[in-house]
């Protein structure tokens, strides 16, 4: 979209519009819309869209940072140099996707620090899945292929969004959110295709993977509070039904080739629908982990503020650095 009516950070600071020039704003961002051309920060943009974006956006990040921790817990164990290697890399890039997000939050008008601060007192959401513990190595496996695969199936339609920010971020997290999928499946099929011992591992691990992977899409449609609203901004590009559908369908071929089960019986290919029946999800343990109560919540929350407490230094020496530079070029 073209159209520069007003600094989308500041649109409650400015002057009030009369109700004409408003309505010509509002057609213009629902033609936008229509056009599926994108919305870039310093267009004109209703509030709940903006509140909604951040509310999406900051959850989105706060998640990739606070998912360092499960995966961070193997790096000292990880059984090979290789793999070693492969595991920090990984976790660093989800350090960097959390600050693309933040990044592309703050276009909105939104302060890092404000995100942070919310995300400590319980303010702000992350995803349900980084509240499960890390138990054995096949846990990292287990993650990337599912927790990513989910994740993957999930943010290739965000490279649509209709905010360009959050979706150009979401073009390169995806590319490598692909390479940690992958990295995860190669690492099951070896425990798949290794020691009795090693496979059960590998088992047990998507046993208690699968079902939280499958709530990290969301409550179902119609229990979904912002589904309807999102869709019709294109932010979402489809409902969280029809991605847990799609994840299901790609898991099962992917599945059989790793020599594992997923844990549900009622799973089946349904030729009529054209796609796999599943089991009942316990919505009930979802909502205890949104509510603070799942096994890892208070572990995790506790670690990401000791983290940012011990890193205050680096952000004052940061600032420092960056000041005495201003004052150089100045
Ligand atoms: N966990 O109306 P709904 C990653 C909340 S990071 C927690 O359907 P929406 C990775 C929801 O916020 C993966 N809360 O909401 C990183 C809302 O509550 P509020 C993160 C959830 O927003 C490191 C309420 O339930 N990915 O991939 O339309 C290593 C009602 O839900 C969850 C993203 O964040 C949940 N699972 O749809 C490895 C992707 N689900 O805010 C991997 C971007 C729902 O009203 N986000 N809630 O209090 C989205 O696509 C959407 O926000 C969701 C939810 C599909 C998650």
């Amino acid at each position: 979209m073209t159209t520069t009516a007003q600094p989308a950070a500041s649109a409650a600071q400015t002057s009030p519009l009369d109700e004409d020039a408003l309505a010509g704003l509002a057609a213009a961002f629902d033609a936008a819309l229509a056009a599926d051309s994108r919305i870039e920060p310093r267009d004109w943009m209703p509030d709940a869209y903006r509140a909604t974006l951040v509310r999406q956006m900051a959850q989105h990040a706060h998640s990739e940072i606070i998912g360092m921790q499960p995966e961070a817990n193997w790096i000292t164990r990880a059984p090979s140099l290789r793999r070693k290697a492969i595991l920090m890399a990984k976790v660093q890039d989800e350090a960097g996707h959390g600050l693309y997000l933040y990044s592309a939050a703050e276009t909105l008008g939104v302060d890092r620090d404000e995100l942070l601060d919310k995300l400590h007192a319980g303010r702000q959401r992350y995803s349900s899945i980084f509240n499960y513990p890390t138990l054995t190595w096949a846990d990292v496996g287990a993650i990337g292929w599912l927790v990513d695969g989910a994740a993957i199936t999930n943010q290739v339609p965000l490279c649509r969004c209709s905010y360009g920010p959050y979706a150009r971020a979401m073009v390169r997290i995806c590319k490598e959110e692909s390479f940690h999928q992958r990295q995860g499946y190669e690492l099951l099929l070896a425990l798949s295709r290794g020691t009795p011992a090693q496979h059960d591992m590998a088992q047990d691990a998507v046993n208690r993977w699968w079902w939280p992977s499958l709530m990290m899409f969301g409550p179902p449609d119609d229990e979904s509070a912002h589904s309807a609203q999102s869709m019709a901004w294109k932010i979402k590009r489809h409902s969280n039904d029809e991605l847990r559908q799609r994840f299901v369908d790609i898991c099962v071929p992917q599945a059989e080739v790793l020599g594992l089960t997923l844990p549900d019986p009622d799973l089946r290919w349904n030729e009529s629908r054209g796609a796999h029946d599943y089991g009942p999800i316990d919505w009930t343990e979802f909502q205890e982990v949104l509510r603070g109560n799942g096994p890892c919540n208070e572990q995790r929350l506790e670690r990401r503020k000791a983290a940012h407490e011990r890193g205050a230094w680096v952000r004052e020496a940061a600032t420092a650095y960056a000041a005495k530079h201003r004052e150089e070029e100045a």
